[in-house]
């Protein structure tokens, strides 16, 4: 009888556990901007992103770009591993990249963030909305921190 009791107490909690992170997760606000309209005109910014020795980077690191002007990033993976291209503030992707440490299967398919496998080609557009320094980040664990963030300066 206690063990069942505990068994069903360790499900309750893993469950909410569960939930809370997926709630966590999808509650993302998009302080960079807002998810683009592929049908209105767009100012494109290629970012290719490899591997050089220990290090990984997005090329170019800085871009900068106008309030309310659309970009339509063009991303190229020339890199021999699965990279991602996260957009969002500096704060939002330190957290976001704890978060995938403890979930390492997660893989983003939110209008800010693109992950490519090597040698592939992917696309994000977007709005920005409002001014600041805003962050573009590979938060696949280890790769921040060899060197793969730029950032944006929206003016
Ligand atoms: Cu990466």
């Amino acid at each position: 009888m206690m063990k069942l009791n505990l068994t069903a107490v360790t499900v309750v909690l893993g469950l909410a556990a569960a939930m809370f992170a997926a709630a966590a997760h999808e509650d993302e606000k998009f302080s960079a901007g807002e998810p683009g309209d592929p049908k209105q005109p767009a100012r494109v910014v290629k970012v290719i992103m490899r591997e050089d020795g220990k290090k990984m980077l997005f090329e170019p690191a800085h871009i900068t770009v106008h309030k309310g002007e659309q970009i339509r990033f063009v991303l190229n993976n020339d890199g021999t591993e699965s990279h991602e291209f996260v957009l969002a503030t500096v704060t939002e992707n330190r957290k976001h990249a704890q978060f995938m440490k403890k979930h390492q299967h997660m893989e983003h398919d939110d209008p800010n963030a693109k992950r490519l496998t090597p040698f592939t080609e992917g696309e994000i557009v977007w709005k920005f909305t409002r001014r600041g320094t805003f962050e573009y980040a590979c938060l696949i664990p280890g790769h921040h921190e060899a060197g793969m963030h730029g950032t944006i300066d929206v003016k």
